[in-house]
């Protein structure tokens, strides 16, 4: 695959709490071929995409809960969505619940794959970042339990090469950390998929839901210029069993600049031509890391969490 191509975020509407894994995956084959027909070569589905965003209840039994995770990637119900990306020749990204069997231990994790055109997994990353709270609060409006149904990923944030680019993940609310997208442009990224699920309120401070869309591309933005690379950003929207989330999925190019942005809150395909070697117009100049960074100064960047 050449530098130059077109890359495009796969939004999704809403997921229903009961809606078949088949009948999701047959939303993504739609995408997948209406990808085809504009010549992607590169399809970014969201975070957590096979399923509702879960992490909004409370569930007392793990059964409940695992309902919402795979055991096998490609499942059987997911398998036609690697058939049609394979059959398009398109590479994909993809978010899942993921949950393995580590020497007899049950561990979950909120993962995300990049599948090559040849319909391989080249790539796993899992969420370091977990938002949330790890106990029920009966008196927010919905729940936010990712500390409760996750652990945090162990993968750190590899970038590997796929298709001539350097790539790498970023799930969700790593987008808002500049120490994530950091570790990913010291690994040289070119293209940095995130997705998302991000309500449009924020019961700790509401008087920010207003604000939710603009803090999204604020840090895509922010991410894609200070690392020199590529960003798409693809969300799950619209009203998910009456919490709404907010869209913006986006293309954003290594100055910052946003290439395309969503029209709706529902399934979309929202695309943009991307050449790979403009990644160097930043990394060559303003953001050149051999010349200004002065890494001896960071240190307390890894020696603790912070102040409030
Ligand atoms: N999925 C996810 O990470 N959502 C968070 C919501 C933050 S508020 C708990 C986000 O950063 O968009």
């Amino acid at each position: 695959m050449s530098r130059r191509f077109i890359a495009a975020a796969a939004q999704l509407g809403p997921i229903a709490r009961d809606e078949p894994r088949r009948d999701v995956v047959a939303r993504m084959v739609r995408l997948v071929e209406e990808a085809r027909r504009r010549g992607v070569s590169w399809l970014v589905f969201p975070e957590l995409a096979l399923t509702t965003f879960f992490p909004r209840w409370f569930m007392e039994r793990q059964s409940e809960v695992d309902r919402f995770f795979e055991t096998r990637m490609p499942s059987a119900d997911v398998q036609p969505l690697f058939d049609a990306a394979r059959g398009a020749e398109i590479a994909f990204h993809l978010g899942f619940a993921e949950k393995v069997d580590d020497s007899g231990v049950e561990r979950r994790f909120n993962t995300a794959i990049l599948v090559d055109r040849a319909g391989r997994i080249v790539h796993k990353y899992r969420k370091v970042h977990l938002p949330g709270h790890r106990d029920h609060e009966p008196q927010r409006p919905f729940q936010h339990l990712e500390k409760r149904y996750f652990e945090r990923g162990d993968l750190g944030f590899p970038v590997t090469t796929v298709e001539d680019c350097r790539a790498g993940v970023l799930i969700c609310n790593d987008r808002r950390w500049p120490e994530a997208f950091r570790m990913l442009g010291l690994n040289g990224v070119e293209m940095v998929m995130a997705g998302y699920n991000t309500p449009r309120h924020y019961p700790l401070a509401p008087e920010h839901d207003r604000l939710q869309d603009f803090h999204n591309h604020l840090c895509l933005q922010a991410g894609a210029y200070q690392n020199g690379t590529y960003v798409v950003g693809a969300a799950k929207a619209g009203v998910e069993e009456g919490c709404e989330l907010i869209g913006g999925s986006c293309v954003v190019a290594p100055t910052g600049e946003i290439l395309a942005v969503a029209a709706t809150l529902g399934d979309e395909l929202v695309c943009a031509a991307v050449d790979l070697d403009r990644c160097a117009e930043i990394k060559r100049n303003i953001f050149n890391f051999a010349q200004h960074r002065q890494p001896d100064t960071y240190g307390l960047l890894t020696q603790g969490v912070g102040q409030l």
